[in-house]
């Protein structure tokens, strides 16, 4: 259901990636693209510039004897400047210069600047030296006569490098910094300084054709039903203004992962036929202060100049969660500053912008309350795991590009698959179909589907592990003890089968089939409790001791026990308390909301319900030991055995086995059947 349309996504991303269509691009083609380059020309430039600048227009070199004899005694210096001690830098009497040997001299290389010079240079030792030899040179000169040198600094290349060093390194620095964070996927053409506020959205345009529509996606009826009014909005806004009614101005996507809320509004972008916005929440986020804010600003200008369109953020709950909870204060800062401009922003247009906000998270809950009060996201759209007929209609939507067996009963399949998301299911068409390559058949069968639900469940199998035949007994009786009890009680879940084939991270297994309801009641509870406990009782009833085999087990009846206390009121001495919080703010906090007699009491009741599941179970055990053990030698003969060996053992399960239940489901599914025949 969601990985449907993964290849296609894909290819519409790298076609993102190798143009140069980034956000920017797309809304303003005019101004050129800023790249890092133009800064390297930038800097080259102005050193240039300063050095021409501060050295002057070049002027002749020349050596002493021209100097003393030529000009100085000539009569024709005006100024004489020592320049760092290094060399002396010669201006010209203005009038003189029209003499041909400094015509000669200057013409090539002066033109503009041939009357204010320097005009001539000339290195010296030092500076005593140097006007030494110019006082003997002017001895003979008149007083009014004679020059006298004026001693400068100036800044060299060097000097000007030496100060803009520190600076070049740190641009140089920042850039490679960017480039690191820029690179890698590249959301979107490279990162750089001059884009790393802009937002990371990726546009869908209107003429830009995603081709997902709503009849792609199965099931979430009800949820349809609210998206296709959004779209209703964008398009004939109209219709709802005229009665004064404000359009909304976002909704939000609840639902598990993999139910399809991501696929849901790529279906509204592909029905709604206007620019459709896609970010993921955790787009704003980056190492530096204000980004995030930023680029929240910037996504919502983006938008409201390309209204009416769709703006859908993934993953909110990466910036939406709740503020001034945590108690490591500081570091949520930034992420505060994003989520407050969010707030900000959404209630900042008017509500005929006609810009929505689709937004998707899978923890309402820790969403800060402010983001989901009415003129933000005013709707709440829960997508659920699917049931018994929708996973039917999932099933159909995956079965499509596969070549399947004829005799292949979708409904079959939808019940064997309780609990599984839409995402959950594409995995098993597509693992089935891989296994049915492998086995090289020639269209995917039922067993196929099977395995791979096996697989999706219970991890890869893993024949090879090396299991000593003490285990191996241990593990068969253990799972034995699973089966047994289970078998003996009417409200545990019905067995599907029992194997002591290593898979993913346990060794053994008993596959149950959930019913599918929505309360449980209190026996329900104990008796599955009790199923769980089995496998442990068969090792002590068997074998005397215990293993470290029963962990998970003992994990998942733990929890229970203290779930059916703290949590849904079951227990007699805590009676109708529930310590559950359903607004997720006690997450944060370290204090508990009883107190230690409460917890206290807790732990007893709880240990209290165990214990007595146990007794039971070894009751039940003991009472069918014969059973038991015939099942735990199958089971090491055969490896795998099915309710069918079972009711051989025990015979059939004396229960009313929900027989009205299945007829009632079948008229369900009959029922949905007609209503879409007739539509
Ligand atoms: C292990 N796993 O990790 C083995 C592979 C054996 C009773 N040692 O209840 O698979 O034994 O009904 C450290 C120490 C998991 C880590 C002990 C992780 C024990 C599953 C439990 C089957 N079926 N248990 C079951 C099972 C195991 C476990 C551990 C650990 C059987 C049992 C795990
Ligand atoms: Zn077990």
């Amino acid at each position: 259901m969601e990985e449907n349309n993964d290849s296609k996504q894909k290819s519409e991303g790298n076609k993102e990636n190798n143009g140069s269509k980034t956000p920017g691009n797309l809304l303003g083609n005019k101004k050129p693209k800023f790249n890092a380059l133009w800064i390297y020309i930038l800097i080259a430039a102005a050193i240039l510039l300063i050095y021409f600048f501060d050295s002057g227009q070049g002027p002749v070199p020349i050596d002493w004897k021209f100097f003393r004899n030529e000009l100085l005694l000539q009569k024709e210096v005006k100024e004489i400047k020592v320049v760092n001690e290094q060399y002396v830098e010669i201006y010209v009497k203005e009038e003189m210069l029209e003499q041909p040997k400094h015509q000669k001299n200057l013409s090539k290389k002066l033109n503009s600047f041939s009357k204010v010079g320097p005009h001539y240079t000339m290195t010296i030792a030092s500076n005593d030296n140097f006007s030494k030899n110019l006082e003997e040179a002017q001895a003979d000169l008149p007083e009014a006569e004679r020059v006298y040198p004026e001693y400068v600094r100036k800044r060299t290349f060097g000097d000007s490098m030496y100060l803009l060093l520190p600076l070049i390194i740190l641009v140089v620095f920042y850039l490679v910094i960017f480039r690191r964070m820029g690179g890698g996927s590249g959301g979107g053409g490279g990162t750089n300084i001059f884009n790393v506020g802009k937002s990371k959205a990726r546009i869908f345009d209107k003429d830009e054709n995603i081709r997902l529509d709503f009849k792609d996606v199965a099931g979430l009826e009800e949820a349809k039903m609210e998206v296709k009014e959004i779209v209703d909005f964008l398009k004939k806004p109209k219709k709802y203004t005229d009665l004064g009614g404000k359009i909304p101005k976002g909704a939000l996507l609840v639902g598990p992962p993999g139910t399809g809320k991501t696929l849901l509004a790529k279906a509204v972008a592909g029905e709604a036929h206007v620019p459709f916005f896609s970010l993921s929440g955790s787009d704003f986020v980056e190492m530096f202060v204000g980004v995030g804010a930023s680029r929240v600003r910037d996504l919502f200008k983006q938008a409201k100049e390309k209204a009416p369109c769709i703006v859908f953020i993934d993953e909110i709950d990466a910036i939406g969660r709740a503020r001034g909870r945590n108690p490591n204060m500081g570091a949520n800062d930034e992420r505060e500053n994003t989520l407050n401009q969010l707030l900000t922003e959404m209630d900042g247009f008017a509500s005929n912008a006609g810009v929505i906000i689709l937004a998707a998270t899978n923890r309402a809950d820790i969403l800060d309350k402010a983001l989901l009060r009415a003129g933000r996201f005013d709707r709440q759209i829960y997508v659920e795991l699917p049931d018994l007929n929708e996973r039917k209609e999932i099933f159909k939507v995956h079965l499509r590009p596969l070549k399947i067996d004829k005799e292949l009963d979708v409904d079959f399949l939808a019940r064997q698959t309780p609990g599984f998301s839409g995402a959950d299911i594409a995995n098993v068409c597509n693992e089935a179909a891989l296994i049915a390559a492998r086995k090289n058949k020639k269209s995917v069968q039922k067993q196929d589907f099977l395995d791979a639900v096996d697989r999706i469940v219970g991890g890869l199998e893993k024949k090879n592990k090396i299991i000593s035949l003490d285990e191996k007994k241990t593990i068969a009786y253990h799972e034995a003890g699973h089966a047994t009890v289970s078998w003996m009680l009417e409200h545990a879940s019905p067995l599907v089968k029992v194997t002591i084939i290593p898979r993913g991270k346990s060794l053994g297994a008993a596959w149950y089939l959930p019913e599918e309801r929505q309360i449980t009641t209190r026996d329900q509870l104990l008796q599955e409790m009790t199923a769980t406990l089995g496998g442990r009782a068969a090792e002590q009833i068997i074998f005397g001791k215990l293993s470290t085999g029963a962990l998970n087990d003992l994990e998942r009846v733990t929890k229970q026990a203290y779930a059916m206390v703290a949590y849904f009121g079951l227990s007699e001495k805590i009676g109708n308390m529930s310590f559950y919080d359903s607004s997720g703010q006690s997450e944060y906090s370290f204090q508990r909301p009883y107190s230690d007699k409460t917890a206290e009491l807790i732990d007893e009741e709880a240990k209290s319900i165990v214990d007595l599941q146990y007794v039971e179970a070894m009751n039940i055990l003991n009472q069918h030991k014969e059973g038991l053990v015939q099942l735990a030698d199958q089971l090491l003969e055969k490896e795998v055995i099915f309710t069918e060996d079972l009711e051989k053992i025990f015979g059939k399960r004396i229960f009313k086995a929900d027989v009205s239940r299945e007829t009632e489901r079948k008229e369900d599914v009959k029922a949905v059947e007609d209503e879409n025949t007739a539509e």
